[in-house]
């Protein structure tokens, strides 16, 4: 089993890379291959190439972003060799040049936060105010980034006094996130609500925050949207300095090993799988969830 790995930028990655390390073992059957692109479409171009030529059963591969890879799926359908993507899609002409995807309803968690806010304004008596936004986005092209955007975008487009300042790549790191939301902060005085597209972008955006004066959450001066729901998020949660965490799940390998458990026994496959996803606020972080948090 070969498996392409986009990177390691987020603790969301560093679960989802443990979840195929731990899953796909000698043990339970398997021989892995794994590499990691470091973010460049071209290292994953060169690992799948290289899978092909070992002549791997499978290929798994999170690509990071959709578009790109005709030709080097082309040359996977050629040899024969079944292509299972993992979290994020691609955006391609022929959908037979990959079998099935595992992973997130993106869209939907861009939805999510939106109706949060919603919900979130009415509490507060602020539904028919202007509210000033601005949006970190990840990795630009990338189907977490295109799908959470279009899901919150299209919850805005219902309220003309929602007014987005800003929306800026900040590539999924902490590193990013606090040089960005520092700029931002810098040419905006008045911000209501960040939406931070992952946690790793949120550490940073509330540092530069915190260091311009201004604070964060549930009493603070700005409202907190993040994504993925990792331990120190969640804790960060509980405190109430995120005022709300769309949860993005990364263990994505058992799924994807029943779905190869399907193949091998010659039964119909889907297109798309998405794996189950909560939303955390201040009312159902617990304990146990803390607990159970593996990444
Ligand atoms: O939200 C982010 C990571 O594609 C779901 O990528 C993934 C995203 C995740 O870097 O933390």
């Amino acid at each position: 089993m070969g498996v392409s790995q986009l990177g390691s930028e987020s603790r969301w990655r560093t679960a989802n890379t443990e979840s195929v390390q731990t899953v796909f073992t000698q043990q339970n059957g398997y021989f892995l291959i794994i590499n990691n692109a470091r973010q460049k479409q071209e290292n994953q171009i060169k690992a799948i190439r290289s899978f092909i030529s070992q002549r791997v059963d499978y290929i798994v591969f999170a690509p990071v972003v959709e578009t790109g890879w005709d030709t080097v799926l082309q040359e996977a359908k050629e040899a024969g060799i079944p292509v299972i993507l993992m979290d994020r899609t691609v955006d391609v002409e022929d959908r037979s040049l990959y079998m099935t995807c595992v992973g997130s309803d993106f869209v939907k968690e861009g939805e999510n936060a939106g109706h949060w806010l919603e919900d979130d304004l009415w509490r507060q008596g602020r539904y028919d105010e202007v509210i000033n936004i601005v949006v970190l986005k990840g990795t630009e092209g990338s189907s977490s980034q295109i799908g959470r955007t279009r899901g919150f975008s299209s919850v805005v487009a219902k309220h003309p006094n929602w007014n987005i300042l800003d929306q800026a790549y900040a590539d999924f790191t902490s590193a990013k996130g606090k040089e960005v939301m520092e700029s931002l902060l810098k040419k905006y005085q008045d911000i209501d609500v960040v939406v931070s597209q992952n946690d790793d972008m949120t550490f940073g955006a509330i540092e530069a925050i915190r260091e311009s004066g201004r604070t964060v959450g549930v009493d603070g001066d700005i409202t907190v949207i993040s994504f993925d729901a990792a331990y120190d998020a969640l804790k960060m949660v509980a405190e109430g300095t995120i005022n709300v965490d769309i949860e993005c799940n990364p263990n994505q390998a058992d799924y994807i090993s029943d779905v190869i458990g399907m193949i091998e026994n010659g039964q119909e496959v889907e297109k798309q799988y998405y794996v189950e996803e909560h939303i955390f606020t201040l009312d159902n972080v617990t304990e146990a969830v803390l607990r159970e948090r593996n990444y």
